[in-house]
C-alpha cells in the first residue's frame, strides 16, 4: 500500500503492542474496572470484549438515582470444529456460575461465550480455561478466529474424523505465536511484569508485526452437509470426497456477512471457488491467501478491510495469480462440486461404532436454568453421570457422543425432569433457527435478538401449523444488528436489527443450505408486524409453490416485486 495512506490507529496499537501484550498486564493491576480505549482494542486478541449491561442503563435506585454503569467483560473460548470433553464443558458451566451471570453460550461459531466477567476475574477466568485445555488466544481480534468443522461424530466412515483433525491442524497452523498470552494470563502476577519487562520477539511466521488488517475466519465442511455454512468465511475448504477417501478440497475465498447501511461500499458475499488442492496442498495455500490479505487488505478503512473487499476489488482472476506467487506453484480449477444439503444433528444418531450420538437444541445458544426448562442443571445432571465427549454445533446446539445404546432410556428421562425437548417436540422452524445476543451485552446491538427470536418463531410456527405447512424445513435466523453474527442473509428468511423500536429488516430467498444470499423483503418492519408480514407470503407459499419447492427457492423464484405485489 501507498505510503500515504493513512492507516487506521488500530494499525499502531498492534505494531507498538510487544506482540500483543501492550500495557494489559498493568492494567489488569490497575484495580480499574477496565481497560483503555487501546487496550479495549487489544484485549480482543486476547478473546475478550469490555462490555455492559445495557438493560442496567434505565434502571434506577430506590431513591431514583440511575443504577451506577458497571463494565464487565465477554470471554469467549475457541473450540476448533466444537469438540470438548465432558469435563471441559462441564467447568465452563462451572465458570460461568462462579465468575459470570450464570449463563453459557454455545456461538455460531462453535466457541463458547462467557458474560459478566469482572476485571478482577479476569485472570482467574481465563487461567482456568486454559488449565482445562481450552484456550481464548485469537478467540476474537485481527488473526484467524475459531475454525469450524462438521461436528458429526460418525465413525463408520474415516472422513468425518479426518475433517476434523484437518480443522485441528488449521487452528494450530494459524495460531498467533507471540508469547504475550502466556506471560500475561499464566505467570503469577510477581513474575508477570518482570516478563512483560524483558521482552524478546518470537518470530510470528505468518502474522508478521501487525497481524491481519481485520478478523478472519475458516470453516472444513462437506457438500452434502453444510451445517458450518462454509461459504459464509473468509476462506472455506469444501472436502471432495471420492470412495471414501478425501481426495483433497476446493478452497473458497471471500465469504463474510457483516455490512454497515451507512458504508454503501459494504455488502455481505459468499465466498467463490478458488482452486482444488490435494490434503498435502491445502495448508501451503490456505497460508498464502492469508498472506496476501495480510499484505494487499485494507488497513485504513476497517469497515473495507475484509478478505472479500479484496477480492472485489481486484476480482478472481488477479487475486488467483497473487495466491499462486505466495504458494509457488499454479493453482489447480476447483472441481464442479455443488455444496446439496445441511443437516442440524438434532435428535438421536446411530453413530457407526455401536454406540449413539445425541443433539441436543439449546435455542439460541444460550445455556441457563429458567422456568421448566433447565438447560444448565440437566447437562450437568446428564454429563455428571454419562461424561461422554461433547460437540457444538454452528446452530447453537450441543451434541453428546459415544452414548450407550443402554443408556439412552437413562439420558431421556434426565433430558424430561430437566424440561429439555426430544428432537420430535421441536418444529424444523426452531430446530433450523439461530440468533445472535444482541442486548443487553453487545454494544454494537440496535434491536432484541436472542431474546426476541423465540416469540416470534412461536407466532410463525403457529401460523405455518394452520395453513397445514408445519413440516416444512425453512431457517429463520435474526441479528440485533447488520453486523450478522448469526448469518442472517444466507437463510430463507433473515430478521436484521435495523432501528431502535424493535424494527428489523425482512430477508427472504435464502435457502437452509447457506448458498445464496437472501434480497431485501421488507425494511423497518416492526417486531409486531412481523407475521402479518410473512404471513401472506406463507399462503402464496402453499398456493404457488411448485411440486417440492423449499420456502426459501419458491421466494428467490418470485423474488421482491412479485411477492411484494401480493
Ligand atoms: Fe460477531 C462483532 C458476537 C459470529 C460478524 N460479534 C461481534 C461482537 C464481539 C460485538 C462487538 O464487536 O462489540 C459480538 C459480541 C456479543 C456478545 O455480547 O456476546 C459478537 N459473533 C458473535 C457471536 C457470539 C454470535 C452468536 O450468536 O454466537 C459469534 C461468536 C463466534 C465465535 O465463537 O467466534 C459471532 N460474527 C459472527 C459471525 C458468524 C460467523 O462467523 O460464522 C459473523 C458474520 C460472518 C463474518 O464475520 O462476516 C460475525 N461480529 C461480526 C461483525 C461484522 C464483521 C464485518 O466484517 O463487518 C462484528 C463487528 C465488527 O467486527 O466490527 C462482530
Ligand atoms: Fe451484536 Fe450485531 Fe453481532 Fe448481534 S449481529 S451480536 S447485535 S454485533
Amino acid at each position: 500500500m501507498s505510503d500515504e495512506v493513512k492507516l487506521h490507529k488500530n494499525e499502531s496499537i498492534k505494531e507498538h503492542s510487544r506482540q500483543l501484550r501492550g500495557t494489559l498486564a498493568e492494567e489488569l493491576r490497575s484495580g480499574s474496572e477496565g481497560f483503555s480505549a487501546d487496550m479495549e482494542q487489544m484485549i480482543k486478541f486476547h478473546g475478550f470484549y469490555q462490555q455492559e449491561d445495557r438493560d442496567a442503563r434505565h434502571q434506577k435506585n430506590a431513591d431514583g438515582t440511575p443504577v451506577q454503569r458497571q463494565t464487565s467483560f465477554m470471554v469467549r473460548s475457541r473450540v476448533p470444529g466444537g469438540k470438548l470433553t465432558a469435563a471441559q464443558f462441564l467447568s465452563e458451566l462451572e465458570l460461568c456460575d462462579r465468575y459470570g451471570n450464570g449463563t453459557l453460550r454455545v456461538t455460531t461459531r462453535q466457541g463458547l461465550q462467557l458474560h459478566g466477567i469482572l476485571m478482577q476475574d479476569l485472570k482467574s477466568t481465563i487461567r482456568e480455561i486454559n488449565e482445562i485445555k481450552l484456550t481464548t488466544i485469537a478467540a476474537c481480534g485481527d488473526v484467524n478466529r475459531n475454525v469450524m468443522c462438521c461436528p458429526a461424530p460418525y465413525k463408520n466412515n474415516p472422513v468425518f474424523d479426518q475433517l476434523q483433525a484437518f480443522a485441528d491442524c488449521l487452528a494450530e497452523h494459524f495460531r498467533p505465536r507471540t508469547t504475550g498470552y502466556w506471560e500475561i494470563w499464566m505467570t503469577d502476577d510477581n513474575g508477570e511484569q518482570q516478563k512483560v519487562d524483558e521482552f524478546q520477539p518470537v518470530e510470528e511466521p505468518i502474522y508478521g508485526a501487525t497481524y491481519l488488517p481485520r478478523k478472519f475466519k475458516m470453516a472444513v465442511a462437506l457438500p452434502h452437509d453444510n451445517c458450518v455454512d462454509v461459504l459464509a468465511n473468509d476462506m472455506g475448504f469444501v472436502a471432495i470426497v471420492e470412495r471414501g477417501q478425501i481426495q483433497g478440497y476446493n478452497i473458497v475465498v471471500g465469504g463474510g456477512m457483516g455490512q454497515t447501511p451507512s458504508a454503501k461500499k459494504t455488502f455481505p458475499a459468499l465466498a467463490k471457488p478458488l482452486a482444488f488442492v490435494t490434503p498435502d496442498q491445502a495448508i501451503p495455500v490456505g497460508e498464502a491467501v492469508v498472506k496476501v490479505q495480510r499484505d494487499y487488505g485494507n488497513r485504513s478503512d476497517r469497515k473495507l478491510a475484509r478478505l472479500k473487499y479484496l477480492i472485489a476489488n481486484w476480482g478472481m482472476e488477479k487475486f488467483t495469480a497473487e495466491v499462486e506467487k505466495y504458494c509457488g506453484f499454479r493453482l489447480t480449477p476447483p472441481r464442479p462440486v455443488e455444496i446439496t444439503d445441511v443437516d442440524d444433528h438434532i435428535g438421536w444418531h446411530e453413530q457407526g461404532d455401536g454406540k449413539l450420538f445425541l443433539g441436543i437444541n439449546v435455542e439460541n445458544g444460550r445455556i441457563k436454568d429458567e422456568g421448566k426448562l433447565r438447560l444448565k442443571t440437566g447437562f450437568r445432571a446428564i454429563l455428571g453421570k454419562f461424561p461422554v465427549p461433547v460437540r457444538l454445533t454452528a446452530l447453537q446446539a450441543v451434541i453428546l457422543c459415544d452414548i450407550a445404546p443402554a443408556d439412552r432410556p437413562e439420558i431421556d428421562r434426565l433430558m424430561r425432569e430437566h424440561g429439555m425437548a426430544a428432537a420430535e417436540e421441536l418444529s424444523l422452524l426452531r430446530r433450523y433457527s439461530a440468533a445472535c445476543p444482541a442486548w443487553p451485552t453487545c454494544g454494537l446491538a440496535v434491536t432484541e435478538s436472542e431474546r426476541a427470536l423465540p416469540g416470534v418463531i412461536d407466532e410463525l410456527e403457529a401460523e405455518l401449523s394452520r395453513l397445514g405447512l408445519a413440516d416444512e424445513r425453512i431457517a429463520i435466523h435474526m441479528t440485533g444488528c447488520p453486523n450478522g453474527c448469526a448469518r442472517p442473509y444466507t437463510p430463507d428468511i433473515g430478521f436484521v436489527g435495523r432501528a431502535a423500536g424493535e424494527k428489523y429488516t425482512i430477508y427472504l430467498g435464502g435457502n437452509v443450505q447457506g448458498t445464496r444470499l437472501g434480497y431485501v423483503f421488507k425494511d423497518y418492519v416492526p417486531k409486531t408486524e412481523i407475521l402479518q408480514t410473512l404471513g401472506p407470503v406463507f399462503s402464496r407459499f402453499r398456493a404457488e409453490r411448485t411440486p417440492g419447492e423449499t420456502f426459501g427457492d419458491f421466494c428467490a423464484r418470485l423474488g421482491k416485486d412479485a411477492l411484494s405485489a401480493g
